[in-house]
């Protein structure tokens, strides 16, 4: 246990030394005043927390100090910690054994990530001894294709691809059936992020996502979200957008490691209604983790000589 709350430590020290840590360094023994107030307002919008979620944080914390009459900083950094906590919800693992083959869907903006979720996916569903097959469902670049081929050969699943602008309808119903002929357990669709307008983009998901339905009734079993973490507040309003396309289930939050705005995760259920299923902590295979509630608050709040 302690080797994962160290590889979310390390994964989280852009978020924590931007903005987190100075929260845990302000706040030690000193009086609560008004100025801490002030100070951990402008912290956690800094740390994109978001406005809203901000300020509900503050009110509950307000209530919480002064009806338990507390009056240092380090007891407020506690009530915090815990409310801050509330706001996240812990995911389990999903549920890969009630439908063969569980279909996943993965959408986003381009470059959020989704093509390197997949691969992390596929090795991790593998481990767990499923059989997986991938689907490159965007067809509009054959980079794309070609990205998702590496990745195949790298976890060594099967995929099922098709030429350059086809139908990402059509590879979808193709790869879903295919799998049910080769009795795979995981089917991951990759999805387009990059098209001309936004409107293609959100029909082009909708009709993937239908298409998987027809393919296998209940499909897709679940759709996520991946998003690019060092976007921070402007993801959430992409997820908002993809959402009104479709029914969503999960988001990725991918790039952790890069990005001094992990504070946008508080923001994904209280805004969006997304539970967070996994983090990308980094570009290597290994680097998905479930989404650890306890090491994301511990690691964004950790001091720097590691304490809590
Ligand atoms: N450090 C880090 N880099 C990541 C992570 N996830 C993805 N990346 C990098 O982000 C870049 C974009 O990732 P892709 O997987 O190609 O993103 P995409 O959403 O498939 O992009 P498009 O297909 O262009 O829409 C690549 O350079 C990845 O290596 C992560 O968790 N951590
Ligand atoms: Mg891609």
């Amino acid at each position: 246990m302690e080797n994962i709350f160290n590889k979310w430590r390390e994964s989280l020290k852009k978020t924590r030394d931007v903005t987190f840590g100075k929260i845990a360094t302000y706040f030690g023994a000193t009086e609560i005043n008004d100025e801490s107030w002030d100070r951990l307002e402008e912290l956690l919008i800094q740390a994109d927390v978001g406005v809203k979620t901000t300020l509900d944080l503050i009110f509950v914390a307000q209530q919480i100090v002064d009806r338990e009459g507390l009056t240092k900083t380090e007891q407020l950094k506690s009530v915090l910690k815990d409310e801050m906590s509330k706001l996240i919800v812990q995911p389990e693992e999903p549920d890969l054994d009630t439908h063969k083959p569980t279909v996943i869907m993965v959408a986003g903006v381009n470059g959020s990530g989704k093509t390197t979720s997949i691969g992390k996916l596929a090795a991790r569903y593998k481990k767990m001894g499923k059989s997986v097959l991938l689907v490159a469902a965007d067809t509009y670049r054959a980079a794309a294709i070609d990205q998702l081929v590496v990745w195949a050969k790298r976890v060594d699943v099967p995929i099922i691809t098709s030429q350059q602008d086809s139908d990402p309808g059509a590879v979808t119903y193709d790869g879903i059936k295919a799998a049910i002929a080769r009795n795979i357990d995981v089917v991951l669709i990759d999805t387009a992020g990059r098209l001309h307008t936004r409107f293609n983009l959100m029909e082009e998901i909708k009709k993937v996502h239908r298409v998987a339905g027809k393919a296998l009734e209940g499909a897709p079993h679940y759709s996520w979200i991946v998003l690019d973490s060092t976007t921070g507040q402007n993801g959430l309003h992409q997820a908002e957008a993809f959402s009104k396309a479709v029914q969503l289930n999960g988001a990725i939050l991918a790039k952790l490691d890069t990005s001094a705005k992990g504070g946008m995760v508080f923001g994904i259920r209280e805004q969006i209604g997304l539970p967070v299923i996994y983090a990308g902590l980094g570009e290597k295979v290994e680097d998905l983790e479930l989404f650890d509630r306890a090491n994301f608050i511990e690691g964004i709040f950790a001091d720097v000589n590691g304490s809590k």
